[in-house]
């Protein structure tokens, strides 16, 4: 009564559930990951200098400096005031793939009052002091 159909199906449909969980596994090995990275701003320049992440990763930046000012994330376009000596976390959704300038702007007496996003004020001082590299997934 029962051909060969009947044992051999079952197997097919196994060989397929295992075809199937190994490309999703494979898929799944590069979702996008929660990072916490420690940077120290010492003597003008970041450590490390150059921050690795994958596109679409969280990326929290435990930003860790012994002077004052704001921290510039040039491309992502997101700018944030560091005291000194308090570990401050600077969030990133690293939606966009290249390499961003990191820059710290010394705190002066003039603040980014005019709203201009570029930086063309003469006399503050904005040193490059990392790069932000976001390759693809
Ligand atoms: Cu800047």
């Amino acid at each position: 009564m029962c051909t060969q159909n009947c044992i051999k199906r079952p197997i097919f449909s196994l060989v397929m559930a295992a075809i199937l969980l190994t490309l999703i596994a494979a898929c799944g090995g590069s979702d996008p990951e929660e990072l916490e990275i420690p940077i120290k701003l010492e003597n003008g320049s970041l450590t490390p200098a150059t921050i690795q992440v994958k596109q679409g990763d969280m990326v929290t930046l435990k930003i860790d400096t012994e002077e004052a000012g704001e921290f510039h994330l040039h491309g992502y376009d997101i700018e944030m005031d560091v005291p000194a000596g308090v570990p401050t976390d600077l969030f990133v959704l690293a939606d966009i793939t290249g390499r961003f300038k990191i820059t710290f702007h010394a705190a002066a007496e003039d603040e980014h009052e005019d709203g201009d996003d570029e930086h063309d004020d003469d006399d503050e001082e904005e040193i490059e002091i990392g790069i932000l590299e976001v390759n693809p997934r």
